[in-house]
């Protein structure tokens, strides 16, 4: 499908080639969103996340029905937690209850692969076919094939969803506007542990004329398709 559609996002209306377009729904993991997973044991209160799941169902859904290309990222690590910076785990600031990476916990061992708390929520799962993006880091193009897997479908805009929005959302709006990609962050798919990180982190992407790409919401890109 290489309908040519318009979008209005902030700060410019988006003109898209549907063919040249994905949604990438970014570590919906239950390690995140779940109690007794990695956000959790950092202290947080992981319902917040909550807010962005039927959003992220209803774009899931829409995109599927439209034929586009769908991309999921996980954060975590090998089993044997070889791909996992001696920094990343102890961040010198933080409690040392807080240094769980690779522990056993209520979900499993948190945020390695495999493990239950490090797979998909069951709302937002995977379909065959669908590429599933395991990355050790925050971005998702950081020592992964997102970026092979982009350029061989010939996509050029990205619409992103997931979580957290400061962080793993960010970073992968930040790695993939200097790639020249276009993306459009919606707004309503994606969700923080501190609210006001999540307003700040929007404005920033708005900011300047659209510095790392614009955003808009999810029934916008539902009317979008229609
Ligand atoms: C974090 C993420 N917040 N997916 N990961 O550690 O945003």
């Amino acid at each position: 499908d290489h309908r040519i559609i318009t979008i209005p996002t902030t700060p410019f209306e988006a003109s898209i080639d549907l063919g040249k377009t994905a949604v990438i729904i970014i570590d919906m993991q239950i390690d995140f969103l779940e109690p007794g997973g990695f956000g959790a044991s950092l202290g947080n209160d992981v319902s917040l996340l909550q807010r962005a799941v039927p959003p992220c169902k209803r774009v899931l859904e829409a995109a599927r029905g439209n034929n586009l290309l769908v991309v999921h990222t996980r954060e975590g690590h090998r089993k044997e937690l070889s791909n996992l910076h001696p920094f990343k785990l102890q961040r010198p600031g933080a409690p040392a209850c807080t240094r769980v990476i690779g522990k056993e916990g209520p979900k499993g061992r948190i945020l390695v692969q495999g493990e239950p708390g490090h797979d998909i929520i069951p709302e937002l799962y995977p379909r065959e076919g669908e590429p599933i993006i395991d990355k050790p880091g925050k971005g998702s193009f950081y020592a992964t094939d997102l970026d092979c897997i982009l350029k061989a479908k010939g996509i050029e805009t990205l619409f992103v969803c997931g979580v957290t929005t400061e962080v793993c959302v960010h970073t992968t709006i930040r790695e993939a506007n200097d790639r020249g990609y276009h993306c459009i962050m919606l707004e309503d798919c994606c969700a923080s542990y501190t609210p006001e990180f999540h307003d700040v982190a929007v404005r920033m992407i708005t900011a300047q004329g659209g510095i790392f790409g614009s955003v808009t919401d999810s029934q916008t890109f539902v009317n979008g398709l229609q």
